[in-house]
């Protein structure tokens, strides 16, 4: 693998002011291995609670931003706003697959995210037609190329593949698909990016990952840790994921 092993938990719209200091308790008590970034995705309205209260040993990053400099924009929170929160990474990611159009917004996304000094975890993944259609490397090399086209440096970005049937579907992809996607977006770094950027950049999975099936998953050469949904809402779970670094 690449780099520090890096878990990122994204508690989506999840969470009420209880449910969400009893998560917080049951992360600052457990142990996570000392090699590993740790990251949670807090809804916007709840930064603030986890800021207050979770362990330094874990960061905090907003789920989305707008495109730019915030504005008349319902409903959107600009970068700066999980910025000026303490969170530094804002995770990417919108029905990439279809639209060009869709595709350069996000793109222009994480170049602003990063010119405000956040990191990003940028999203990439075939639905589940494509994949029978045979166009998994084709549908994720264009969502690169949409980030690649954008950001001016990889230095913090993580590239996390989340094939879309296996979002929060139960099906989760099988160690060798997931490990056959990664090594050829790291092939698709280093033809198109640099060499260097293709073996530093960290390729994480996503999509139904739990406890039971992290290990397998996390024992594959190009897998350099985990974004995880509905596992990271329980804290002895979310930390036996982080703990399966190998
Ligand atoms: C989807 C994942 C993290 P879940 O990749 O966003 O969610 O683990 O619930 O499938």
């Amino acid at each position: 693998g690449s780099g520090k092993f890096f878990v990122g938990g994204n508690w989506k719209c999840n969470g009420t002011k209880d449910s969400i200091a009893k998560l917080v308790s049951d992360l600052n008590s457990a142990t996570l291995e000392a090699d590993v970034d740790v990251v949670v995705s807090p809804p916007f309205v709840y930064i603030d609670q986890v800021k207050s209260s979770l362990t330094d040993r874990i960061e905090i990053s907003g789920q989305n931003s707008w495109v730019g400099k915030g504005g008349a924009f319902t409903a959107w929170n600009s970068s700066k706003t999980s910025a000026a929160s303490g969170s530094f990474l804002g995770i990417l990611k919108g029905d990439m697959s279809s639209e060009k159009r869709m595709r350069s917004f996000i793109g222009k996304k994480a170049a602003y995210a990063l010119s405000e000094g956040l990191g990003v975890i940028a999203c990439i993944g075939e639905k589940l037609e494509e994949r029978e259609a045979g166009k998994t490397f084709d549908v994720c090399f264009e969502q690169m190329k949409a980030f690649a086209d954008a950001v001016p440096s990889w230095d913090n970005v993580v590239v996390a593949y989340e094939p879309v049937w296996a979002i929060g579907t139960g099906k989760v992809a099988s160690p060798q698909q997931a490990q056959e996607v990664h090594v050829a977006v790291r092939d698709w770094l280093k033809k198109n990016v640099s060499e260097e950027v293709a073996s530093k950049t960290r390729i994480i999975y996503g999509g139904s990952v739990n406890g039971g099936n992290c290990a397998e998953l996390a024992k594959q050469e190009d897998i350099d840790g985990f974004l995880v949904g509905g596992a990271s809402l329980k804290g002895p779970e979310f930390a036996t994921i982080v703990n399966s670094v190998t």
